[in-house]
């Protein structure tokens, strides 16, 4: 079937904080391997691996200095071809990161195109005139500071939206084009399973006039021109029974159709819009009205017409636990009923599946994410004390996702029998896959249970989606019908108690219980729910109600 994904459960690893498997304390691809059982065990049908191409390591690996190499701290070529092979004996498919909106400022193409003005590899990045003192223009990039970097051997500056560690790539050159599209087949001829398509709605730029009103990144988020570039993407996705999901923030759910269609350019899309924060700087939160408006949005904007990924963690990101719910298991498992119950392709990230939770930063030096020592600097710069910078710089940092899987209950988490590249959340004492495995009440049993139900129910793959409870700040509800089969899925996403009233249609229906986080919960005309409350109940229509419905 060339739509597996559709009825696929992917779970994303990152490689550096997965396994370690010889004690350098860095995970390993044959950390993985080591784990494919776990994966199988819970249910999963694809991995995302975070990159583990060449890199001189400045974003770990998003900053690629050979596309066809492993890096060697996470093993050879040889390692990955036996994790495919093994990947591929157990069902479970592998998708690569794929980084092609810019190189590593170490990569071949750049270090030759850095030499003169007139080396065959200038034209592959962004180049302008430019003194010192003047760039091109004043567009800022998403890491802080200038998009531009003045290079003094040519005096010109180079473009990029990221670090200056990352130049981007000049997707106007077709030469350039022809070189990326090359190394995409010889990935898709080894036998890998797809992409996840890395930031990639920032490849085509808008004129370097462009003036800047609201939305600072507005000149290089999905810029028309960009359908050409994506259209010969597409062509070769096609030829090959893979699946494609694109980082493509900055499009909207609307021209989401255009991206996910089923002649779109790729088959679904992450978007970068539900991670709504509200409250104080240095202890925000997702607020779940908003969230709720947004994820629902993309589910009526795109049923019948596009394809949702659907996700609340991944490597960039804090942890779900710690910034929508109270950090119990309860609401863990709240979370995960709420969003893996939608329309898409649900997406798990190492660890979310046992409800890990925010690492307290202490001192500036545990932090290895580029962002956030630039962002300290700015908040020193601006006078605010060590103490506040490092609360207000560590609060969102994406490396709160980066501490080490939580394995087993010791002091290395099971992760490495070295010292960790990132330190290891003390948690891990009590929170950890090796007990909940044995307890049949955990997060990761209620996980292993979604994922079954998902997977065996067609109802989730092609069920309509319409929302219920609309104004209700903090309940997320919804149905899911297909035929004369309809599901109802209902969480409490508040630390408050709420009673909420449903349609009386719906009463005078059967509903049986396909899951639920707390053994009270009914379908009632009036529903009380406690705090971090969630179920999903099952019902039987009949032929001529579900036609009146339709109407
Ligand atoms: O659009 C953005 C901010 O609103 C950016 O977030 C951007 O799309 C996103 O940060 C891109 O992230 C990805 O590319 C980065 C890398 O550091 C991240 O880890 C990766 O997920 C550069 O390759
Ligand atoms: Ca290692």
């Amino acid at each position: 079937m060339s739509d597996w994904w559709k009825n696929a459960i992917g779970y994303q690893i990152y490689p550096r904080s997965f396994k370690d498997s010889n004690g350098d304390g860095i995970g390993d691809i044959k950390g993985i391997i080591e784990k494919l059982p776990y994966l199988e065990w819970l249910g999963v049908d694809f991995i995302w691996l975070n990159p583990i191409y060449a890199s001189p390591n400045f974003d770990n690996g998003y900053d690629i200095s050979d596309f066809r190499a492993v890096q060697p701290e996470f093993g050879t070529m040889a390692d990955f071809k036996e994790l495919l092979k093994k990947a591929h004996e157990k069902n479970i498919r592998i998708i690569m990161d794929l980084v092609i909106n810019h190189t590593s400022n170490q990569h071949p193409w750049f270090i030759e195109a850095a030499k003169s003005k007139e080396s065959p590899y200038r034209d592959y990045y962004l180049w302008e005139n430019a003194t010192k003192e003047k760039m091109p223009n004043e567009w800022q990039s998403f890491f802080g500071g200038s998009t531009w970097t003045y290079h003094d051997l040519t005096e010109q500056a180079y473009f990029h939206v990221f670090a200056p560690e990352q130049p981007d790539l000049n997707w106007k050159n077709p030469q350039m084009r022809a070189e990326i599209k090359e190394m995409i087949q010889w990935w898709l001829d080894l036998g890998i399973d797809g992409f996840r398509l890395d930031a990639i709605s920032h490849i085509q730029k808008a004129p370097w006039d462009f003036p800047i009103s609201t939305n600072p990144w507005a000149p290089f988020m999905n810029v028309t021109g960009i359908e050409a570039y994506m259209t010969e993407l597409k062509e070769i996705f096609d030829r090959y029974p893979i699946m494609t999901v694109g980082e493509a923030s900055g499009v909207s759910s609307r021209e989401a159709v255009d991206w996910t269609s089923e002649d779109g350019f790729l088959n679904m899309i992450f978007e970068l819009e539900h991670n709504v924060r509200k409250g104080e700087l240095g202890s925000e939160r997702i607020d779940p009205l908003e969230m709720k408006k947004v994820l629902f949005r993309w589910q009526k904007d795109l049923d019948q017409k596009g394809w949702n990924a659907l996700y609340v963690e991944n490597h960039d990101n804090p942890r779900i636990v710690s910034i929508l719910g109270d950090e119990s298991e309860k609401s863990a498992k709240a979370i995960a009923t709420m969003y893996i119950l939608l329309k898409g392709t649900p997406f798990i990230y190492q660890g979310q599946e046992i409800g890990m939770t925010n690492y307290s930063f202490t001192s500036i030096n545990q932090i290895d994410a580029k962002d956030t020592h630039h962002y300290y600097q700015t908040l020193l710069d601006q006078g605010y004390s060590s103490k506040q910078a490092l609360k207000i710089a560590t609060d969102w940092t994406r490396d709160h996702a980066r501490t080490p899987m939580q394995w087993e209950s010791d002091s290395s988490a099971g992760f490495s029998t070295g010292k960790p590249w990132m330190p290891i959340n003390p948690n891990t004492k009590g929170l950890n896959v090796a007990r909940q495995k044995e307890s049949s009440a955990s997060v990761l049993r209620y996980y292993r249970q979604l994922i079954q139900l998902r997977k065996t129910n067609s109802v989730f793959v092609e069920g309509s989606f319409d929302e219920l409870l609309v104004d209700s700040p903090q309940v997320f509800a919804y149905l899911r019908t297909e035929k004369n089969r309809q599901v109802f899925v209902i969480v409490n996403m508040g630390a408050e108690e709420v009673t909420v009233k449903l349609p009386e249609t719906m009463i005078a229906q059967v509903w049986q219980i396909l899951i639920r986080n707390n053994e009270s919960l009914m379908v009632k005309e009036q529903m009380q729910l406690e705090p971090f409350d969630a179920a999903a109940f099952e019902t039987q229509l009949i032929e001529e109600k579900y036609k009146k419905e339709k109407q």
